[in-house]
């Protein structure tokens, strides 16, 4: 994959940090070409941001270029941006957001992030953030939806409260079935449905969960939810509601668009279906597949024959936790135990290496494979589903040693 860009970070950061121009700008001659059909894409500056692959620009969508995943922390400004509708804030006044607590509770509450900090216990967690349809691009049959490479995932320590915690201050009442979460971001248009998640009583309760406002040791950036957002780790990225500012629990199943047919799977095992057929019966998306990357070599690289390469990359599953990492160097006929690295906890990427070294000039396949603790493991055959979710194969490198 070409490489992007000088960073041109500073553009636009004087403008504050909750100020944001609607319009990308374009990094002159950036782009970059995915591995699949229509792959090409520009590389976009947005404020916060370096410039990031541009899947739209309103509401803006952009993913990570490939080889920051080197680093098994992503930087704020590094991290992909998705969001579905165009009235997104571009602009939060700090000191007047409320983040309100209503619905099935004994004492509603209205929180300002002050009272947030100075109430609750602050906690921090090591956590991937993956969109549902991350690698979508690669389906065949190919599906609808923004034709994603491999960069709509991300990994970041995050900073808040648990959401646990300040539900039991509001007193959740007998009979509460879920906690509905939305944000600040609002339809352009009455008849587009509001982007509205709900979380199942257990699991809100669960104690996981966080209301973050720090990612990275710093303020969210604006495009990953300033000044608040939801972090639900192990689960994709639909459920971590930016600019959260209404958590409204309910005593029946909420039925709204991207709860009763968006971000929904086949109810079978796995979540998959024949290629190009219609499940008969779905389920709200949930836990990420179990994943893993080389991200030390991209395809096209080149290595030296005869002389050890250390092959580097990482892993991550619903959380689990990983114990085990296996590399291939022959397409996935045989398979040897890459070297697990720190343990940043069950919800983060877990990096991982190989000392490999090609016996001979020439054209290599390389593979990794991760299995968790539970002894999920990668499928080595693609699983399909219509809306392009979960994709977790083993992925292939394709490098040639000279
Ligand atoms: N308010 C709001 N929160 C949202 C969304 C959105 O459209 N609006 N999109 C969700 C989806 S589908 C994903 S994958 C993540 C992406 O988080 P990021 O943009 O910080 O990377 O945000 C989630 N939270
Ligand atoms: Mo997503």
């Amino acid at each position: 994959m070409p490489s992007h860009a000088p960073s041109r970070r500073h553009f636009l950061q004087k403008a504050g940090l909750a100020t944001l121009g609607l319009a990308g700008t374009l990094g002159a001659a950036d782009s970059v070409v995915l591995p699949f059909e229509n792959g090409e894409r520009r590389l976009v500056k947005f404020p916060q941001k370096r410039p990031l692959i541009l899947l739209t620009h309103r509401p803006p969508q952009l993913e990570t270029p490939f080889e920051v995943f080197k680093d098994v922390i992503t930087p704020n400004d590094a991290f992909f941006v998705r969001y579905h509708l165009s009235n997104i804030p571009r602009t939060v006044d700090e000191k007047a957001f409320r983040l309100e607590v209503k619905g099935l509770v004994n004492a509603p509450l209205k929180l300002s992030l002050d009272e947030l900090k100075k109430d609750f216990e602050q906690v921090e967690v090591i956590a991937v953030n993956q969109c549902s349809g991350n690698s979508r691009g690669f389906f065949k049959p190919r599906v609808g939806g923004g034709q994603l490479g491999h960069g709509a995932m991300g990994n970041a320590r995050w900073k808040g409260v648990r959401l646990k915690d300040v539900l039991q201050k509001a007193g959740v009442q007998a009979g509460a079935k879920q906690v509905v979460c939305n944000g600040l971001d609002t339809p352009p248009v009455p008849q587009t449905p509001d982007f509205i998640k709900a979380l199942e009583m257990d699991h809100a309760l669960d104690g996981e969960i966080l209301l973050a406002w720090e990612m990275n040791g710093e303020p969210l950036p604006l495009l990953n939810g300033y000044p608040l957002r939801l972090v639900v780790p192990g689960y994709y990225g639909t459920y971590w509601i930016k600019h959260l500012n209404e958590l409204t629990v309910v005593k029946d199943a909420f039925d709204g668009f991207f709860m009763a047919t968006g971000y929904r799977i086949p109810a079978t095992p796995g979540g998959c279906v024949e290629p190009g057929t219609t499940p008969a019966s779905t389920i709200p998306i949930n836990k990420f597949t179990i994943r893993s990357f080389i991200t030390s070599l991209g395809d096209g690289a080149t290595v030296t024959a005869g002389q050890a390469t250390v092959v580097q990359g990482i892993a991550f599953d619903g959380g689990e936790g990983i114990t085990e990492v296996t590399f291939s160097d022959d397409g996935g006929r045989t398979w040897r135990g890459a070297e697990l690295g720190k343990d940043h906890g069950k919800y983060s990427f877990r990096p991982w290496s190989f000392a490999w070294t090609p016996s001979k000039k020439g054209a290599w396949e390389l593979r990794c494979r991760a299995t968790n603790r539970v002894g999920q493991t990668q499928p080595m055959e693609p699983l399909w589903n219509p809306a392009g979710y979960l994709r977790n194969v083993v992925e292939t490198v394709k490098v040639s040693a000279a």
